[in-house]
């Protein structure tokens, strides 16, 4: 970060800064961005992380390459990789983490324009997020359907086949194809949502981005669609995505549970935020 550039927007560069500019109410339009370093402190593994990441820990799925679990040709051939990670990730096993309730938190007190997330496991709902408000742009656990017919296929009959660890088929007599939550693999095109809201960045006043490698794209690419002048704030366990290149932006180099709890005692916020996630 090159300190000796001054900032444009905020008073300093720091989190008292950025504190304060929130607390004038200039960040009304916050538009958020998190991938699955938010939810390691829940118990969910990331992907990327050394030693604990589940690209770190695949070998005991026999796979030809760690991303091959989510490839859709790799799927096609062999479901069982796939859905023996599926029973690990599903959700209603997890509670989600304070960041989880932070980001609600900015929800409750009206600034959260948009929540992009890369996450499947749905504790941004859990936590209080209105769907409305949340772009779950490698789609989700919610709904699944048949890769070839694309017929849905029931809820209830998913959780049992997730729970035994066995293979989904489509209930389509003449078709009878594999059927796949709908979360977006390699190979497969982002939801038609996540590219009609891909201009709410460059609308919006502060941006966080947390808990995210930003090494899939296109999500990658939207912290780079905040307009020059709007401060970025990362809190990551290290530095990606060229955040900090910029004069408002802002970084806080650690655990994310951390960070949004020093975020909130700079806002004055803690109390609220520790009553609302012990309340979820
Ligand atoms: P990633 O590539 O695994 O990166 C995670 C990032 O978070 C890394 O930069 C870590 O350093 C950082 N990190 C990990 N733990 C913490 C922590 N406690 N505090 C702060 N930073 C932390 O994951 P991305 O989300 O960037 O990659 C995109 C993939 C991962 C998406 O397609 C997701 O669907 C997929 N994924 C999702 C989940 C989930 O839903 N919880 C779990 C695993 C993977």
């Amino acid at each position: 970060v090159d300190e000796s550039v001054p900032p444009e927007t905020l008073e300093s560069r720091t989190l008292d800064g950025l504190a304060k500019y929130i607390k004038e109410g200039r960040a009304k339009r916050i538009v958020v961005m998190t991938g699955a370093g938010i939810s390691t402190s829940a118990g969910i593994p990331d992907f990327r992380s050394p030693d604990t990441g589940l690209y770190a820990n695949l070998a005991r799925l026999n796979l030809p390459y760690a991303e091959a679990v989510f490839d859709i040709s790799f799927f096609r051939e062999n479901p069982l990789p796939f859905y023996t990670l599926a029973h690990e990730l599903y959700p209603g096993k997890y509670r989600p983490t304070v960041t989880h309730s932070f980001i609600r938190l900015l929800h409750d007190k009206g600034h959260l324009l948009k929540l992009f997330t890369q996450n499947i496991d749905c504790l941004e709902r859990e936590a209080g997020v209105p769907g409305t408000k949340i772009i779950e742009a490698h789609g989700s656990f919610a709904r699944q359907s048949c890769i070839e017919c694309k017929a849905s296929y029931p809820d209830e009959d998913m959780k049992q086949h997730i729970a035994a660890q066995t293979i989904p088929r489509c209930l389509r007599e003449s078709c009878g194809g594999l059927v796949k939550p709908e979360i977006v693999f390699f190979g497969e095109q982002l939801p038609a949502e996540f590219f009609m809201s891909r201009g709410l960045p460059a609308q919006a006043d502060l941006c966080i981005v947390l808990g995210t490698s930003l090494t899939v794209q296109p999500f990658a690419s939207l912290p780079s669609m905040c307009s020059e002048g709007t401060p970025r704030l990362l809190i990551n366990q290290e530095v990606v995505g060229g955040l900090g290149s910029r004069p408002d932006d802002v970084l806080l180099i650690g655990d994310c549970d951390t960070g949004v709890r020093r975020l909130a005692d700079a806002c004055g916020w803690r109390d609220e935020l520790e009553t609302l996630w012990a309340n979820t």
